[in-house]
Parts: C-alpha cells; sequence; structure tokens
C-alpha cells in the first residue's frame, strides 16, 4: 500500500478520520461505555482477516480456506475460558458481532416466543435488548412496582416475548432481592436477567441464581459494562452461577468490538446455532483478532492494575462530585460509572452533558431510577472512568474533572430555561466554557492517545 493511500484516494474520509482523532484527543470521554484500544488490538482489526468468510464453527465451516481462522478461533476461546476461570464444563462462543446479537443467540437458544423473560427496567439502568418496550407515560410507570411493558415495542425481543421488569428499590436505588423474588414467583418467567447500563452497584449472582432456581428460571448475567472489572476479580463474578454470561468486548474488557458468551457446554451448542445461522453470516474474524489480542492483553498482571485504577478513580471522582452537591443515585458507585440525578441543581440531563461536551467532557445523558421525563431529555447523566485510567489518569485528575464539571454547571444554571437552540448559541458563545475547553484540552496534552 502506498503511503497516505486513503488521503489520496478519499481525502473527505481521510479528513473525518483526522478529525475524529483530534477530537477524541483533545476531549475526556468519560461516557463509561467507551474505551481506547491498544495499537497491536487496532492493528489485527485492521488485519487481512476482515476478507475471509468462515460461517460455521471451529473445524465445521461452509467455506474452504479456513484453517488460520479456526485455529485464531481457538486461541481466543482459550484465552476467554483462562481469563473469566471457566468450570470444565463451560464453553464459549467470540461470533456474535454485537451485545444485543450475543443476547438475542440466547433467547433464541432458550425460549420460544411468547415465554417470559424478566429483566430490569431500562429507566433504572437496565438495557434495550432485555425485552425494551416503551411507554410514554413514565408519570404513571414510575409509581408502579413492576413494568409490564409499554405500547412501543422498540427492541425486538418485546415481539417477541412477553417481558416483566423488576425496578430498584424507590428510596435506596439498590437491588431489592425480595422484591425481585417475589415478582418472580409472580410471574414464573423461563429466564431471569441482570445486567445493563447504568447500575452504579454490584450484584449479588449467587441470591439471582437462587430467585431463579426458586422458578426454575434460567439465569442470564449480562455483564457488558463490567467485564474488565470481572475478568481482573475486582467485581464478583456470575461465571459457573449463572447459566449464561454475555459481554461485549470494547467496554472495561479494553478488546475491540464484538461478544463474548459463556455458558455450560450444552447450552453453547444451542446458542451456537443461535448466533448462525439464527441471527447472522460470517462472524467478523479481524474483530474475533482484536478480542484475542485484548484478551491476551487481559491476561497480564498489568490489567489488574489497570482495573483497580478504574475503580478507585470511580470512587475519588464519586466523592468529589458529592462534595459539590451532585446528587449521586445509590450515593455513590461500586465500578467504573457514576449516575446523577440533576434535579437538584436545576437543570437536567439533555442540556447538562450538551454543555459539558462543549467544555471537553463527554458524557451522556441518561434516564435514571423513578424517572419521569423523557429519554430524549432525561433527568440524569452518566459517566465513567475507563477510557481516562486508560490514558493514565489518576486520583489528582478526577479532582480536577469533578471541579471543572461544577464550574460548567454554575454556568449554565442560569440559561436552563432557555429553547434548546438558544442554549447551544449561549453555549458556543461562553467565555468561560472556552476557558475550561483549554484546560481540558491541556490535560489531555499530558495524557496523550497513542493513535
Ligand atoms: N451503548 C451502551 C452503553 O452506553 O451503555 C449499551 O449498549
Amino acid at each position: 500500500m502506498k503511503k497516505n493511500e486513503l488521503k489520496n484516494q478519499d481525502p473527505k474520509v481521510a479528513a473525518l478520520i483526522e478529525l475524529e482523532k483530534k477530537r477524541q484527543s483533545e476531549k475526556l470521554s468519560l461516557i463509561p461505555s467507551e474505551n481506547f484500544f491498544s495499537p497491536a488490538v487496532r492493528e489485527a482489526i485492521g488485519s487481512a482477516l476482515m476478507h475471509k468468510y468462515s460461517e460455521g464453527n471451529i473445524d465445521k465451516r461452509y467455506y474452504e480456506g479456513n484453517e488460520y481462522i479456526d485455529e485464531l478461533e481457538r486461541l481466543t476461546i482459550s484465552r476467554a475460558k483462562e481469563l473469566f476461570r471457566l468450570p470444565e464444563d463451560w464453553d464459549v462462543n467470540v461470533q456474535a458481532l454485537a451485545g444485543s446479537n450475543a443476547n438475542l443467540a440466547v433467547y433464541l437458544a432458550i425460549l420460544n416466543t411468547k415465554d417470559t423473560m424478566m429483566s430490569m427496567y431500562l429507566p433504572d439502568g437496565g438495557h434495550l435488548s432485555h425485552g425494551w418496550s416503551y411507554e410514554p407515560d413514565m408519570k404513571n410507570e414510575a409509581r408502579q412496582e413492576v413494568y409490564l411493558g409499554g405500547k412501543r415495542k422498540v427492541h425486538i425481543s418485546s415481539r417477541l416475548f412477553n417481558v416483566v421488569q423488576y425496578k430498584t428499590d424507590p428510596k435506596t436505588h439498590l437491588f431489592n432481592y425480595d422484591h425481585i423474588s417475589k415478582i418472580a414467583k409472580q410471574h414464573k418467567p423461563q429466564l431471569i436477567i441482570t445486567g445493563g447500563t447504568a447500575y452504579p452497584r454490584d450484584i449479588d449472582y449467587k441470591k439471582m441464581r437462587a430467585i431463579a432456581d426458586s422458578v426454575k428460571a434460567l439465569y442470564m448475567a449480562d455483564i457488558a459494562h463490567e467485564a474488565g472489572l470481572i475478568a481482573a476479580g475486582v467485581l464478583n463474578s456470575p461465571v459457573g452461577i449463572a447459566d449464561v454470561v454475555t459481554m461485549t468486548t470494547h467496554k472495561t474488557l479494553r478488546s475491540g468490538r464484538g461478544a463474548i458468551i459463556l455458558a455450560k457446554a450444552d447450552l453453547i451448542s444451542k446458542i451456537n446455532r443461535g448466533v448462525l445461522p439464527g441471527l447472522q453470516g460470517g462472524p467478523f474474524n479481524n474483530n474475533i483478532a482484536g478480542i484475542c489480542v485484548g484478551l491476551g492483553e487481559a491476561l497480564q498482571a498489568d490489567f489488574k492494575l489497570y482495573a483497580k485504577q478504574i475503580i478507585t478513580n470511580a470512587h475519588v471522582l464519586a466523592s468529589e462530585l458529592d462534595k459539590l452537591g451532585f446528587d449521586l443515585l445509590t450515593g455513590g458507585t461500586d465500578k467504573h460509572l457514576i449516575l446523577i440525578n440533576m434535579t437538584n441543581k436545576g437543570i437536567f440531563g439533555k442540556y447538562t452533558a450538551r454543555a459539558m461536551d462543549k467544555a471537553g467532557l463527554v458524557l451522556n445523558m441518561n434516564t435514571m431510577p423513578g424517572e419521569t421525563r423523557s429519554p430524549a431529555d432525561p433527568s440524569a447523566i452518566r459517566l465513567g472512568t475507563p477510557l481516562v485510567t486508560t490514558r493514565g489518569m489518576k486520583e489528582p485528575e478526577m479532582k480536577l474533572i469533578a471541579a471543572w464539571m461544577d464550574r460548567v454547571v454554575k454556568i449554565i444554571q442560569p440559561l436552563a430555561g432557555l429553547k434548546f437552540s438558544e442554549f447551544e448559541k449561549q453555549l458556543d458563545e461562553s467565555k468561560e466554557i472556552r476557558i475550561i475547553a483549554n484546560e481540558v484540552k491541556g490535560l489531555c496534552k499530558k495524557f496523550p492517545l497513542n493513535f
């Protein structure tokens, strides 16, 4: 390949890539589901493996020429087994293209249409692929103890299955296992699911197992957010406790985009058929190579230090924000993510998230337990520490981030009543926001990304 091939052939795409690299370099991603991959992971993802079709499983492909792909998939599976400390009778699928596909493949393997699944209510921190349907009357739903689904069947899982969703405790916003158990006994689901995107606390997988056993349900733990922390042994692991564990590979696991499914071997063979031909065509072998390299990195001793630092950073950030009067849901965090109810600050998630972004602090608006506002303009913001920790940041930098967030909120509080377009205009004209953005950029320069 000639030097600057992309730039010469397609300068428009090349320019967009350069702009995105600059954006990533000069702003801090605090989105808890994002991370930054090593050059080795990125090299594997960009490799010749992307050209190969390999529908099927190891040694049983529908296409010729898969001798090296078989070796790669075998190696990836063996690293996943080691990293997640799999029991002898468990096995692995690494072919699902994304977390939602991984979850759907599990449903295809173990449920019949109209079966009942029980998962966490999405505004409380659950995930779309756990049967989400939306009910526009959020205020009424916020008062109910259990969610039986809304009018808009948003995710395909809500069209295929009967979905019951448990909520967190209305006061503490923590899992109330007695309450979950009561709902399970009432609704007798075939599948119980834990996991999601915005629950800041660890989960007692043994209690969930007992609840599943009490109603003879299978139990799936979706650990997409926590996979790296669980692999490193700094959070509880559901492996060997749940029947199935699904995860994405690009969050705390830092292994490029994709998904992994872990389950007892007899279930994995059904799940393999759920992935292909149930849902997908050929796996993305280049992504599997990225996952393989990332798992290799996660098996090194320094990954445990990284995982510990993610949590230390989240604790420091949470405690600083708490001191500054931010209303932290559940009072803090056990892991990498923090959820903040912005109501007491008089400015909600959408406005806050956009203002933070203009100041170089990239996070996202989010719903929260007891949410009464629309998901398009919810009450909360969500942030986390995986990517800033990858950049090498530690406790002192977390204190800086909290102080910048406080300054941004003070700047925008008087603007809360404006229409969003007018609000954005004011942000663009704000000298104070520009000053913070420059300070953030200065910190980013000290912790560069290895492009
Ligand atoms: N988009 C992911 C997250 O941000 O948590 C979940 O799919």
